[in-house]
Parts: C-alpha cells; structure tokens; sequence
C-alpha cells in the first residue's frame, strides 16, 4: 500500500516465529469470538442497548456487505467520527470487514482536521452520528466534501439522514446477507495496513498512523492477558471509543477476545460513570487520570456500590503518585498504568507488582519482542541507567512509519526502526519507566494531546496577531491547559474571546484545542540559536499561575 512503511523482512520473520504475528485479519479474530461467545453479551451502551456477540457479528457482516455494495473498496479510506454510540463499534468493525480502513476521528474535531485528514487519506467516505450536542456534522461532511470531491460517501447513524447521504440504521435493518454472499468480504493481507490512527502530539501537523492486522491484533491480544481479561469481564469506556486506548489497549477488541462485555457510555463526567461502575458490576475501568481525579473527589462517591471494580487502567497523560495512592483506599481498586502511544508502545505496570512500581512508574513493555533505548536528544547516545532521556521503541506492535509522510519519518524514525516517542522518561531501578516530560512541542489537556505548532498555524492566521507561542500551563484538574502568547500587530486588539471566536467561527478547529489563556507581550525570549524559548515562556506562566493560585487562598 502506498505511503506504509512495512517492517523489514527480517523483523517480520522474527515477529511471526516468535508467534506474535500470526498472519490472522482483526476481523477473522473477532469472528471466532463472535461464534464461540455468541450467546454472551458484548456491549451494553449507556443508553441501554444490549447486543450479543452473535448481533454485534451479524451486524457488522451485513454492515460490511452495504459498504461493499456501496462501491466501497479494499484499502479505500472511510472517516469514522461518531459519539459513543452502538453504531460507532459496528461500524467500525464493519470497515474492516470490508477491507476499508477506518481513520479513527474524535468527535470533537472540526472542519479543519476532518478536512485535513480526508485530503491527507483522500478518503471516499466518512461515517457520522446525526446532529450530537448542537453540532451538525452532516453539515460540516457536506463543506469537507466541496473541497474533497472524492469524498462522495457520508454514511450517519442515529437518525434519518439528509438527503443525498445513506442511513446505517437502515442498512442495520436491511438483510442484505439474504442477496450478497459472504464471499463478497475481500480476504485481506494481515501485512497491511487496517486501520489509521491519529497521533497523539507529535510536533507540527497531526499524522495518520497505518497499524497493520498483524501489529494491531497483537497489540489486543498481548494486553488483554496483561489486564487479566476474561469471559466475567466488564470492561467501562467513558473515553472516545475510536481513541487507540479505547479499541485495543485493550479496549473493545481486547474485551470481545476474551468473551466479556463492554459498557459504552457516551457521558465521561465522574458520576455518570460511577452510576454505570455500580449498575453493570464493572470490573475494568478505562480512565484517563482526570476522570479518577474527579471520580475520587466526587461528593456523591459513597452513594455508589462500586465493589465490583477489580482495577482501573490509566493513562494518555501522568497519574499523580498522590492520587494514585488514594484508589486502593478510597475507590478499593488497583491501579494499572499504561504509557500508551497511538504509534504502538505500550508500558503498563503489572497488577502483581510492588506498590511502589503500580504507583510510581509508568510500566514496561508488555511484550517480550519489545525493545527500548532512553538516549540524550542531542548525542543519540544511551544516558546512564537512571538518567532522563528520550524513549525510543521498536517491537511487533510499533509502527515503521507514519502514513504519507516521508520527510517526517526521516526525523521520527532511527535507521534502524527506533520510534522516537519525544518522551522523557527515566529507568526505575526496578527495570520500568517514570515520564518525566516530553520534547515534542504538544500540550496534554488531560490526555488529549494538541500539537502546538498546528494551532499556532491557525492563531497566526488572525489579523491581529504578529506572532504567537502557544504552550502548556500546569492545571491541577487537567494536568496541563493551553496558553498562548500573542505579539499584536501595532494598532490591533485582540484578547481571548475575539482569538477564540475566530479559531471556532473561521478556522473551524476542534474546542479543546482553543487557548485557555491568553498572554500579550512585545516579545519573546529566544534561544541562544534565536528560536523561541517555550520552555522559559511555560515557566513563566506556570510561576505566574502559581502566585495567582496563592494569592487567592
Ligand atoms: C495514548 O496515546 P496517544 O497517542 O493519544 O498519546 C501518546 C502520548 C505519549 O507519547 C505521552 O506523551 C502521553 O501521551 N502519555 C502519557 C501516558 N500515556 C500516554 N504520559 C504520561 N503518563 C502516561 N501514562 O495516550 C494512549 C494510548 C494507548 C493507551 C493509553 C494511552
């Protein structure tokens, strides 16, 4: 497939003699869970949808049978951006069933990132839920698809569509496996690519992320076994369901391997997923560390029968070692953290570690074929044990490179495979590793990551604005939140409504990537090579921030 980088022949071999890539699609898989637990429940959404493994199996063939009955292709691209709703997991199960491969969209983006990823992917078609939370995202399918005229398909769920667009909910009711063979589903090669991932932060324009069925079913695989998942799982998913964390670490595939069920809420707020924890006997929680923070400082905490709960799995950003420490008491779960990357490496801490390493580390790689290195940025030379440096990764479920970037790859990638993750970690003499920051230019809001430089492209775009750094400032609830320091133009206002309104109303980006704070000044400090300093404008806010905090008690 053009724009995929595959794993060298020789690494390939290794992988598959190993076992760990057994030349199985995804979709073959699922299909023998789908038979051997047809009876069981797989998924129960918040909204009270129940459906077994034997509907989300069928489901997803005849979902599969439309999209190919569409005129969808093997490898064709199709946008996948829904709220947490049913249609969401079938659909996307659905694509790969097809041989379609699902961009994993958030349904926070906006028209500016689903432009960019339908021009990037030249994606055929996209799949949405019907208005959700005021937005209108046929609308805005409708103003991606003037500038992308390949986009011709915009499939929505949840509601009848406008017209011109095709109804999943119709295509779920159509039995069209009574007119199409299965023989119509492309067997696909588990070398290539079979889903595309958003990265998280890395610097400069987000990337599309090509995981083969080969690394991909591995990936769930490997760590439904570290998360000790099983057929008397309940497995809670408050996060985007399309997020890597929430498909396959283990996430949804992970659960549906092992023959247990997944609650699918489309409500992230702290209560309305200790009401689901308390109601469905939950015994696996998929946090990002935000949601624990306000799980545990929530005043209605005691009024829910969260007994059920074995452990929490958390990451997408860095579990405060205090707050960590008060789940076992307060919540009378474990804690099992995962450094998780949408490139593929994954650290997770082990439940039958000591405290010190469940509470203190991020983990290690989970599986064995993983290798790591922690190297000083500047040499690219290993650190001493114990130092900070750079994470590099390399293993069966790591991606080669990104998709259609070659001069990216060139930079992200060592000649010999290493991923450089623009983390900062060091060795715990216990053989794990502790994030100790990061040196790619991005913010995490809370585990949504944002990289810097995009919205940075878009602030610049402002007439108002001469020049502009958008960087993190500690939050004690998020972790960090966007600031961004704007050099005005002479003769120009702008303050925080009027920037915010104009990246909403005329970049059309996603809300949680707008600045929470907005700083003017004349100037920047530079670098001693005369690039601006964000590291002496974070600290600076971040001192800044601090006094606020005391002087208001
Ligand atoms: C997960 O994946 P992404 O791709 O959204 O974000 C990756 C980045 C990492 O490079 C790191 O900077 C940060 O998110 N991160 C953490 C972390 N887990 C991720 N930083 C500190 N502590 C952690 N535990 O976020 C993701 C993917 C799979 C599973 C879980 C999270």
């Amino acid at each position: 497939m053009e724009g995929f980088t595959p794993w060298p022949m020789d690494f390939a071999e290794k992988y598959r003699s190993a076992g760990y890539w057994i030349d199985q699609t995804i979709s073959e898989v699922m299909d023998e869970s789908f038979a051997k637990y047809a009876s069981r429940t797989a998924l129960i959404t918040s909204g009270g949808r129940e459906f077994k493994y034997s509907d989300l199996g069928n489901l997803a063939t005849r979902l599969a049978l439309h999209l190919v009955n569409l005129g969808l292709r093997p490898y064709d691209r199709l946008i996948l951006q829904m709220p947490n709703i049913p249609e969401v997991a079938i659909t996307y199960l659905a694509a790969l069933k097809a041989g379609v491969i699902p961009i994993m969209a958030l349904f926070a983006h906006r028209e500016a990132e689903i432009g960019f990823f339908a021009e990037l992917a030249e994606a055929r078609a996209i799949a949405v839920g019907t208005a959700w939370r005021g937005f209108d995202y046929e609308e805005m399918a409708a103003n991606v698809q003037t500038k992308n005229p390949q986009l011709k398909m915009v499939l929505v769920a949840g509601g009848e569509p406008k017209k011109g667009n095709y109804s999943i909910d119709a295509m779920l009711q159509d039995p069209i496996e009574k007119r199409m063979g299965l023989n119509e589903l492309p067997r696909q090669d588990p070398n290539l690519p079979a889903v595309l991932l958003l990265s998280g932060g890395t610097t400069g324009i987000p990337k599309l992320i090509p995981r083969t069925h080969n690394d991909y079913t591995y990936n769930f695989l490997c760590n439904a076994d570290i998360c000790g998942l099983n057929e008397n799982t309940v497995s809670l998913v408050a996060i985007p369901q399309e997020h890597n964390f929430a498909v396959a670490c283990p996430g949804l595939k992970g659960v549906l391997s092992k023959g247990g069920c997944e609650i699918l809420s489309d409500n992230p707020s702290p209560e309305a997923m200790m009401e689901l924890i308390a109601k469905h006997h939950v015994t696996h929680c998929i946090a990002v560390p935000t949601m624990i923070v306000g799980m545990l400082n929530h005043p209605n905490r005691r009024k829910y029968d969260m007994s059920s709960l074995e452990v929490i799995l958390t990451g997408g950003s860095k579990l405060n070692p205090e707050v960590a420490l008060r789940i076992k008491p307060e919540l009378g779960c474990d804690v099992q953290q995962v450094l998780g990357m949408a490139e593929g490496p994954l650290y997770w801490t082990r439940r039958d570690d000591p405290l010190e390493v469940q509470l203190h580390t991020q983990g290690r790689p989970q599986s064995p074929g993983d290798e790591f290195r922690i190297v000083d940025p500047v040499t690219e030379t290993d650190v001493q044990q114990g130092e900070v440096g750079e994470l590099w990764c390399r293993g069966p479920h790591i991606i080669r490179g990104y998709y259609r970037a070659p001069d990216h790859n060139a930079k992200a990638f060592t000649e010999e495979g290493f991923y450089k993750s623009g983390d900062l970690v060091r060795l715990h003499h216990t053989g794990n590793v502790v994030v100790e920051g990061r040196i790619k230019d991005c913010i995490n809001r809370g585990g949504e990551k944002i990289s810097a430089e995009e919205v940075e492209d878009h602030i610049l775009a402002h007439p108002a604005v001469a020049n502009c750094a958008y960087v993190a400032m500690p939050d004690p609830l998020m972790g960090e939140r966007a600031c961004v320091y704007v050099i005005p133009r002479h003769d120009s206002s702008i303050n925080l409504k009027t920037l915010n309104e104009f990246l909403l109303q005329e970049r059309k980006i996603a809300k949680f990537k707008l600045p929470e704070r907005l700083e003017l000044v004349d100037a920047f400090p530079l670098t001693p090579v005369g690039k601006v300093n964000k590291k002496a404008l974070r600290q600076m806010i971040a001192e800044r921030v601090e006094l606020e905090r005391q002087a208001s008690g």
